[in-house]
């Protein structure tokens, strides 16, 4: 499984990663800095759900984090124009094979993460890509089955791709810390935003 031939991610976009994850792809510097300011002032213009430990937005379609699933009836309308457009480019740069419908915004103070998870596989479809704003984190990809783990750094205005093995076979985690250590170096964290772009699998 992977990203299927008819999207094929442009060239110059391709993967800067040393770790050879079949399905996973790191683009650095995939917004500029501007962009990434006005994100950060769109998203922060925008009500957020206190439901977790971190704060977050729902666009397209609520989820629903006891059921671990998205219902039929969670339809929250189409996304907003400052996301659509940036759905529109996930499309056409090929990191898509459709318009992303679907987008979370997580909130992380210093200090909280996300547990180890693999993204409802019935309700989304093969590519999940998050974008990252603010501060620096490490990302935990696990497999479970060889129990293999590898680190990955993830740089604000960078976007992350996990799609075949990568998102099916592996789990993702950013640790609840304060600091990251990358190559020997502390780096305290800072807040950090992300949005994560998904297609709904209609039923
Ligand atoms: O913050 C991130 O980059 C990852 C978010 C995530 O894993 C999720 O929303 O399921």
């Amino acid at each position: 499984m992977g990203i299927p031939a008819t999207a094929m991610i442009l060239p110059g976009l391709e993967n800067s990663l040393e770790i050879d994850i079949s399905g996973l792809k790191y683009i650095p510097d995939y917004i500029s800095a501007e962009q990434h300011d006005a994100l950060i002032t769109q998203i922060d213009a925008q009500l957020w759900n206190n439901e977790l430990k971190r704060r977050v937005q729902h666009y397209g379609y609520r989820y629903d984090y006891k059921a671990r699933m998205v219902h039929d009836t969670s339809y929250l309308g189409p996304l907003p124009d400052w996301l659509a457009s940036f759905a529109r480019r996930l499309y056409a740069d090929g990191i898509f094979p459709n318009f992303p419908d679907q987008v979370i915004v997580n909130e992380y103070e210093p200090g909280q993460g996300i547990s180890a998870h693999i993204d409802c596989t019935p309700c989304f479809g093969d590519t999940i890509a998050s974008l990252s704003l603010g501060s620096s984190c490490v990302m935990q990809l696990t497999h479970p089955a060889s129990s293999q783990r590898e680190d990955i750094s993830l740089y604000p205005r960078s976007l992350i791709i996990l799609s075949g093995n990568a998102r099916y076979q592996w789990t993702h985690a950013i640790p609840a810390r304060k600091s990251d250590t990358i190559n020997g170096i502390k780096h305290p964290r800072t807040r950090r935003v992300s949005l994560t772009f998904r297609m709904m699998v209609k039923s």
